[in-house]
């Protein structure tokens, strides 16, 4: 075992150490050697319009786990800068009674300030939560955008929160994260316009929006769901009520979630969807590569010289990218 993860597993400190190295992007070598120590943990993703009861629901999941005697870590992209204190500090409040337990481990992240992007850093804490054993990685975002999507990728089974009484939109809907949702939440039960709040959500299930990744001639692809009572093969996207502040529906969400991973892993949908992300992620990576090889090579001086020759509209930008990798391929040849 490399001495990375053995620390990680030993100590909560040496854990928050890696973290802060990987804040930083720079604990390549450290997520190098980890990766293969991961692939244990259930990947959960939380997400929701801010106020939907995010923190409150994984403050409330992770007792429940707990309670399973199972290991809880927590990752919570709040939106609040990390010096307005903000969000992040109701988190910590409202997550205080699970400090003290060394089997949950709790990082708050702002959205801004991270060299690889907050995507990337999320995922690459993830893992590092995963390798270090814990069995339960809880992440939550909140709503809106691109990088819920690309977290969601790597979350095995992603919750869609919603919350009676923040107007007359289905949050979810027009955020555009229904489709993402392997189980929805229709949080803060107790609040009137609950039900109502379900009914809307499951016509919009019952629409057929949700879109199902299968394989199809050995591609992995997207289709419409099939409407309820239709092939078994397909996951229904349970609606599950909850209150989030006293637990209640908590249960039965651990449950859904539950049936959810055995679903995955029985009908094979884990693997594809695995290695659809990873090969995206690959991919990624490579862009990223090959383009600081490339500037490396044709040397910044004379990229700044094709950008000022693009700007005078000598040459539009789709010529001067293939001039320069025309050049960066010559210059490579013996
Ligand atoms: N009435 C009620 N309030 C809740 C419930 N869950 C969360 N809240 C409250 O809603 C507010 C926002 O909760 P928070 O967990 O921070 O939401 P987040 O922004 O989605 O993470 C807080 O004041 C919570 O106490 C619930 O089930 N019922
Ligand atoms: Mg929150």
């Amino acid at each position: 075992m490399p001495p990375i993860v053995a620390a990680i597993r030993e100590s909560r400190r040496a854990l928050a150490r890696l973290l802060t190295r990987i804040e930083n992007n720079a604990a390549a070598a450290e997520l190098a050697a980890l990766y293969s120590f991961g692939g244990n943990a259930h990947l959960i993703g939380v997400t929701g319009a801010p106020g939907t009861g995010k923190s409150s629901l994984v403050n409330s999941m992770a007792k429940a786990y707990r309670a399973e005697s199972k290991t809880v870590g927590i990752l919570a992209v709040d939106p609040s800068s990390p010096f307005s204190g903000g969000a992040v500090l109701g988190d910590r409040i409202r997550m205080r009674d699970l400090h003290g337990d060394s089997g949950v481990f709790i990082r708050s992240m702002a959205t801004r300030g991270y060299p690889g992007g907050i995507a990337r850093t999320t995922i690459d804490m993830a893992r590092a939560l995963d390798a270090a054993g814990f069995d339960i990685v809880l992440i939550e975002t909140a709503g809106a955008g691109q990088s819920e999507v690309e977290i969601a990728s790597i979350a095995q089974t992603t919750i869609v929160v919603e919350a009676p009484g923040l107007g007359d939109d289905v949050q979810a809907i027009k955020a555009g994260i229904l489709e993402i949702a392997d189980i929805l939440v229709v949080n803060k039960a107790d609040r009137p316009g609950a039900e109502s709040t379900v009914r809307a959500l499951r016509a919009m299930l019952d629409f057929g929006r949700r879109a199902e990744r299968v394989m199809h001639h050995g591609e992995l692809m997207s289709i419409a769901a099939v409407p309820s009572g239709g092939e078994d093969s397909a996951w229904q996207t349970p609606i599950v009520q909850t209150i989030a502040t006293n637990g209640t529906g908590v249960a039965e969400l651990l449950t859904k979630i539950a049936e959810h991973r055995a679903y995955l892993q029985a009908s094979g949908t884990q693997r594809l969807r695995e290695r659809a992300s990873l090969s995206a992620e690959i991919a990624e990576r490579l862009r990223d590569l090959l383009l600081m090889r490339l500037i490396e090579q044709v040397g910044a001086a004379h990229l700044q010289a094709i950008v000022e020759r693009v700007v005078a509209r000598q040459i539009d930008p789709s010529s001067a990218a293939a001039q320069l990798l025309a050049e960066s391929l010559q210059e490579r040849r013996p």
